[in-house]
């Protein structure tokens, strides 16, 4: 089959797409998992958060949405169907008027992974990117260091569906190999978003392999699926084909005891200002 890869269509199971490997099978194995990461830039974990937890979360995001008109009108809120005019709504930002969100991304559950994963205790930063794309959208292709590299590069992203996503919905995809291409780390790598004005490396994912390499990995997710990456792992995202919101949200962890970039942090995260 073939799916929607940035501005690209690209066959699942050909040259440029394959399937994201799932890291469940060395879950609780510390080391087994760093391993991982440094080779595979990335873990997928099935099933990390409770699922009944994140649906409660996907019920108040979409009550919420639907407060603010987003959703049509005679059809299940569950199932996020897109009001006539609507677009993709970014809600980054602290969302404390969604703790059951909040509860999934600062729970004992995922700070215990990365105390565990990075040997000490770890901090998430009070921002999350909460996202519900719309139809005809998708993410393009970036490092993370670029909107985040102001404190420790030892910063790691979980992106967690927030209910189920169909390759049609449009998930998130990575650019296998893209931690190790020093070149372009070397680059767009050094940019820093507010500083140099700058965002997505490309939104065309062919452009990136045919210059320096790799393959793209993509996959279905469920919600209580976690894909965890380094700064420097490139990834967009598939295209949202259908007209059903898709809701999903990123959050970052480090270690408490190293730089914070201070723009996501603190009760009032600043944000970007440029
Ligand atoms: O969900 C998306 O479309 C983008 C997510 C992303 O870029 C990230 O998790 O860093």
């Amino acid at each position: 089959m073939n799916v929607k890869v940035g501005s690209r269509e690209l066959e699942m199971g050909g040259p440029h797409l394959t399937e994201l490997r799932s890291s469940n099978d060395i879950l609780g194995d510390n080391k087994a998992l760093r391993e991982r990461m440094a080779e595979d830039g990335h873990l997928l974990i099935r099933g990390f958060h409770n699922r009944a937890e994140v649906l409660k979360a996907r019920t108040a995001i979409l009550q919420k949405m639907d407060g603010m008109g987003k959703l049509s009108r005679d059809t299940l809120l569950e199932e996020g169907v897109m009001s006539d005019g609507s677009r993709s709504i970014f809600m980054g930002g602290t969302n404390e008027d969604l703790p059951d969100l909040l509860n999934v991304l600062n729970g004992e559950r995922i700070m215990q992974l990365f105390d565990e994963f990075l040997s000490e205790t770890s901090l998430t930063y009070h921002f999350k990117w909460l996202r519900a794309v719309g139809s005809g959208d998708y993410t393009g292709a970036h490092y993370d260091i670029v909107y985040m590299g102001r404190g420790t590069e030892n910063v790691y992203t979980v992106w967690s569906p927030i209910g189920d996503i169909s390759y049609e919905m449009g998930g998130l995809a990575m650019c296998l190999g893209s931690h190790r291409f020093e070149s372009l780390k070397a680059s767009y790598g050094r940019k820093d978003s507010d500083r140099d004005h700058i965002g997505s490396y490309t939104n065309d994912p062919l452009e990136v392999t045919s210059r320096y390499g790799g393959q793209w990995a993509t996959t279905t997710y469920e919600a209580g699926d976690v894909l965890i990456f380094g700064m420097y792992m490139l990834h967009c995202s598939l295209e949202n084909t259908t007209n059903q919101y898709r809701l999903s949200v990123d959050a970052r962890y480090q270690p408490a005891s190293e730089e914070v970039d201070e723009r996501w942090s603190g009760k009032k995260p600043r944000g970007h200002f440029a």
